[in-house]
């Protein structure tokens, strides 16, 4: 399946992982981009040095492109923005915020720069600011998400750009993929299904967490707070709706999330931990490895496109 997103990124399948905190580290980069689609190492909020090793374990593994997505709420964006440049990345994805001051270092340096964006006017601004591309993210994603939907952000950011677009948000299988290239989009990026990947570091609570979800298992917390949150839920996600409308202060809400993705991905609980996934967490039955999710998710959308 050729596309605009597959020569720009000199990939295989047009299909990109999600940069998500903790769980896109590189072993997941590595299988991803290995398995022909793009990996990325999500930087989030560590400490740039661990960004910059995150990269250079990720090249041990793969000699393919692998990409970096800036989390751009991190006060040490800037830092990761060059460790970008002096570790030779060539394909940066960005999230939660307006890339526009980093954009000229970028394309001065060769790097791809593919902002996520959840509104046309976003889309509209990285296109002017010399985005290669942009992946319009819509709410049924896990995490920090807009107020759009996939079904109506796509068609209504293709029709607004020239760029390539990238569907997110909501697509787990072949059908999800083919129904996103119908709305216009070239290529997925995919969150959920690839934490629950075989190459997933991410503890099994977590995977199992997703893989037992069915279809309304998701909140969102955060809206009172202006940084809207889609996770599972769990005694967390109840307890900070509950504050919520009692109009708690935006420290008590930040106390309950303190540490709290950490906690869920890395020592698996996911009561009290924030466990982030997408509306699609019901459709992923069991654990596959990245080739297996890749391989049927393409050949299967590939066979719906040609119907
Ligand atoms: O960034 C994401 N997903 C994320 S980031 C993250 S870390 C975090 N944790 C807790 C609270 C906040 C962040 C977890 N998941 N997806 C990409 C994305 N970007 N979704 C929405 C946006 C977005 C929002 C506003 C992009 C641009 C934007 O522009 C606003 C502006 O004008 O600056």
């Amino acid at each position: 399946m050729k596309t605009r997103i597959t020569e720009l990124l000199g990939i295989e399948y047009p299909v990109i992982q999600g940069g998500m905190a903790w769980v896109a580290e590189y072993h997941l980069a590595a299988a991803v981009s290995e398995a022909g689609g793009l990996g990325l190492i999500g930087a989030a909020s560590a400490p740039p040095e661990i960004v910059r090793e995150q990269i250079r374990e990720a090249k041990k593994l793969t000699d393919k492109p692998i990409g970096v997505n800036v989390m751009l709420l991190n006060p040490n964006a800037e830092e990761v923005a060059k460790i970008v440049i002096e570790e030779g990345v060539k394909v940066v994805t960005t999230g939660a915020g307006n890339p526009g001051k980093y954009m000229e270092m970028w394309k001065n340096a060769g790097v791809k720069v593919i902002p996520v964006v959840a509104s046309v006017a976003m889309a509209k601004l990285m296109e002017r600011a010399g985005a290669d591309a942009v992946v319009a993210e819509g709410m049924e994603s896990g995490g920090h998400i807009g107020e759009a939907t996939t079904m109506t952000l796509v068609p209504q950011v293709a029709d607004a750009v020239k760029i390539p677009v990238v569907a997110a948000g909501g697509i787990a299988d072949g059908r999800g993929m083919a129904a996103a290239m119908m709305l216009g989009a070239e290529a997925v990026q995919m969150g959920t299904v690839f934490v629950t990947a075989k190459e997933s570091i991410v503890h099994s609570n977590y995977k199992q967490k997703i893989i037992g979800a069915k279809d309304i298992d998701s909140e969102v917390t955060g809206r009172s707070t202006g940084h809207p949150v889609r996770s599972i839920r769990n005694k967390m996600t109840r307890e900070y709706l509950r504050l919520e409308k009692e109009g708690a202060s935006f420290e008590e809400l930040e106390h309950l999330t303190l540490g709290s993705l950490r906690n869920a991905v890395m020592d698996g609980d996911v009561v009290n931990g924030t466990v982030m996934a997408g509306q699609i967490a019901g459709l992923i039955k069991e654990e596959k490895s990245c080739k297996e999710i890749i391989e049927n998710i393409t050949a299967q959308a590939e066979c719906l496109l040609k119907i």
